[in-house]
């Protein structure tokens, strides 16, 4: 590949609702492009970038991919992002990772939720958008549905620049508003190939009316232009592209292209445009970063070279090949084999084997400049959103902002004795993943994972047969039940035995009352005249502790409790610690049954954003539950409702709200109290708690 210099490079990424046809037109735009040899197919897992075991399996994306295109002298790189929301993390560094977006629209499904969650998620970061209505060719394609769609719940500054001869099975031309000129594709045509016509007579209408639309729209955000158009001069080709880019920078205009990725028609017309009107990375303004060691903020500037400094926007871990590290250049050129820094960690890094990425193939480079995107291996200690510079200009820029997980699991191995191997290959994906959280958790005894839904998940334990050769399953987690009293009583606990030579006695009387919830445990001696020694109180604290954490009710710990030990006996020779001891264990067990204990559950606060037509069935499925509703707000187009729910008839809601709401609604839940459970849960779970016993005795 020849060397591409900063204004001859192009940062794009490729965002949409799953299954609109990002990864198609990735494929169809390097090979009419001649970058890639093979127009390759999502279907018969053969797509550019839908390479790995997953994505060819299950038929959709899950991981950002890169690939590149050689377009009118420049070098277009295309970042192509999943479209399902678990994947959310690797679209969002994906953008991170991008100049400018390009929005795809599926001309028979219109804008969906991944379309407006990405479009959100670009115009926070001001990012130049494009879009594009892909399967311009499939049954039920509507251009004009689609434009309206976006109009309505996108942006009102989107304006076509082509427009379609034909839809759906009848497709089989564009007309270029800019050039006047219609492109009818040849059938068959592998690359896109076409015959350029004037615009047919019965598109004549219909074109006037679009040119009309585009070109007063670009005249309206340059004054100069508008006096020109008013004053009835003609605007040229170039004077229009050059206002629409500027008015992209500016987020005043969004142009519109279509096509169909899997006849390859209109792909060149779209990398013409891609290379026109996305921004280069030498047009961005200087990045605010800061100096390592250092509170003082440092610009970089991207236009002019400055010392090397890249962002690590992906990692991919690969037990036997090392980790492969995706970064951007942000500032400098970078020559393969430069030694560089990663100042945080305080890693010297080697970057050996500088590459181009193309889907799956790594192709070597002897240099890169500022703004491109490269990859290498085997770093020592770099990882996901690591900033990569010079010892000599240390610097840091700031980290892409990854989305919370929002579920939670538990999972459990197959083999026993695989648990330290589940948590390092665990940690492993963590670092290639930041959206990919666990942890262990003493309480339940199970190892938790979290993540954007169930799917995700599912790819963690598929990854974790697949590259570290653990077989794990996921699992419902444990809710870690607790128990407390309600009432007060007292009674004696006494423990008496006379075997052969020295016997065994330790009596005490002791009060349970409960505490306030979160109060914990407490102990109070209030003893006098020693009828139980000092020596021996301890003993009978612990005793209670101890029996304390196997419970009352369903065997969880019983929690905020004050126990006090008013009396006792004692014996001269038999008296010892573990007779006192026991004698506690016995006085709890005794007073805990007449202390009216209650099984306590956690309790989360919720707060579900939802679309006010699935509003009902939302709330109803709350209720039933059990969940409390708070309250509801409007919150932009969703409603929010705040709602307190048992964490136990949590599982699985993500799913459940996701099928309600059509992928619409989201939530986000976090521990709020412990409360106590109605007595019909209680007990199926104080059920549910004696079978794991036993079945864990029969393992025995
Ligand atoms: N008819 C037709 N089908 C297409 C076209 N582009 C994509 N498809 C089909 O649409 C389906 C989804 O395409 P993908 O390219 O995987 O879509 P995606 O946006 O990458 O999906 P995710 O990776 O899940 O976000 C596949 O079955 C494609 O073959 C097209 O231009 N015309
Ligand atoms: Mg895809």
């Amino acid at each position: 590949m020849r060397e591409y210099t900063t204004d001859a490079i192009r940062n794009v990424a490729v965002v949409g609702h799953g299954a609109c046809g990002k990864t198609t037109l990735v494929d169809a735009l390097a090979f009419v492009a001649g970058t890639s040899k093979r127009h390759g197919s999502v279907k018969d897992g053969t797509a550019l970038t839908d390479y790995t075991p997953d994505e060819i399996e299950r038929k959709y994306s899950i991981n950002l991919a890169l690939a590149h295109v050689e377009w009118a002298d420049c070098k277009v790189n295309l970042l192509d992002t999943p479209g399902y929301l678990d994947f959310l993390g690797e679209s969002v560094s994906g953008l991170h990772a991008a100049d400018g977006a390009l929005v795809v629209v599926s001309a028979a499904a219109g804008v969906e939720v991944g379309t407006e969650l990405m479009w959100q998620e670009a115009e926070r970061r001001g990012m130049p958008r494009m879009f594009y209505v892909s399967l311009m060719d499939k049954e039920h394609a509507d251009f004009e549905k689609a434009y309206t769609d976006i109009r309505e719940h996108l942006t009102s500054k989107v304006i076509p620049i082509e427009i379609p001869v034909g839809e759906g099975p009848e497709f089989h031309g564009i007309i270029n508003l800019f050039s006047k000129r219609c492109h009818l594709y040849k059938q068959g045509s592998k690359t896109g190939e076409y015959d350029e016509v004037d615009i047919p007579p019965e598109y004549q209408e219909r074109f006037d009316r679009y040119w009309q639309e585009l070109i007063e729209r670009i005249a309206e955000t340059d004054d100069k232009l508008i006096e020109r158009y008013l004053g009835g001069e003609e605007i040229s080709r170039e004077e229009a592209l050059t206002a629409m880019k500027a008015g992209m920078r500016r987020g005043e205009l969004f142009p519109l292209l279509c096509g169909s990725a899997e006849l390859t028609y209109g792909m060149r017309a779209l990398l013409s445009k891609l290379v026109e009107l996305m921004p280069s990375p030498a047009d961005l303004p200087p990045l605010e970063a800061q100096e390592w060691g250092s509170a003082e903020p440092v610009q970089i500037d991207r236009a002019n070279g400055g010392p090397f400094v890249a962002h690590v926007f992906k990692t991919v871990s690969e037990p036997h090949v090392g980790d492969v590290t995706f970064f951007r250049i942000l500032s400098g050129n970078l020559t393969n084999g430069a030694d560089v820094y990663n100042a945080p960690r305080d890693s010297s890094e080697k970057l050996n084997h500088l590459s181009v990425v193309l889907g799956k193939e790594r192709a070597e480079v002897p240099m890169l400049h500022a703004g491109d995107l490269g990859s290498v291996a085997k770093l020592k200690d770099t990882h996901t959103n690591d900033t990569l510079s010079t010892k000599a200009n240390p610097v840091v820029v700031p980290k892409v902002t990854m989305p919370e997980p929002l579920i939670s699991l538990a999972v459990e191995v197959h083999q026993h004795g695989e648990e330290d191997k589940l948590s390092t290959a665990l940690q492993r994906l963590h670092e290639e993943d930041p959206t990919f959280h666990y942890e262990y958790s003493g309480e339940v005894g199970q190892t938790l994972v979290r993540g954007r839904g169930e799917r995700h998940l599912e790819v963690v334990i598929g990854r974790l047969k697949r590259k570290f050769g653990v077989t794990a399953e996921l699992a419902r987690p444990k809710v870690a039940y607790r128990e407390t009293f309600k009432g007060r009583a007292e009674g004696q606990g006494k423990h008496k035995k006379q075997t052969g030579g020295r016997g065994q006695y330790g009596d005490c009387w002791i009060k349970l009352a409960p505490l306030p919830r979160g109060s914990g445990y407490e102990f109070l001696d209030s003893i006098t005249g020693g009828v139980i020694p000092n020596k021996y109180i301890p003993a009978v604290d612990k005793g209670i502790q101890e029996a304390a954490a196997r419970g009352a009710v369903a065997g969880y710990p019983v929690v905020d409790f004050q126990a006090e030990c008013f009396d006792g006996s004692y014996h001269d020779v038999d008296s010892s610690e573990m007779a006192f001891k026991m004698a506690g264990i016995l006085a709890f067990r005794a007073v805990a049954e007449k202390s009216k204990p209650v099984l306590l559950e956690p309790i989360l606060q919720v707060e579900v954003y939802a679309p006010e037509d699935n509003l009902g069935e939302v709330m109803g499925d709350l209720s039933g539950r059990r969940g409390q509703i708070l309250g509801t707000e409007q919150d932009g187009r969703l409603t929010k409702i705040r709602a307190m729910i048992p964490e136990s008839e949590m599982y699985k809601y993500s799913t459940q709200l996701h099928s309600i709401t059509h992928g619409r609604g989201t939530f986000h839940a976090e521990f709020a109290s412990y409360q106590e459970t109605p007595p019909d849960v209680a007990a199926k779970v104080a059920a549910e708690r004696e079978k794991e016993e036993e079945e864990k005795e029969k393992k025995k």
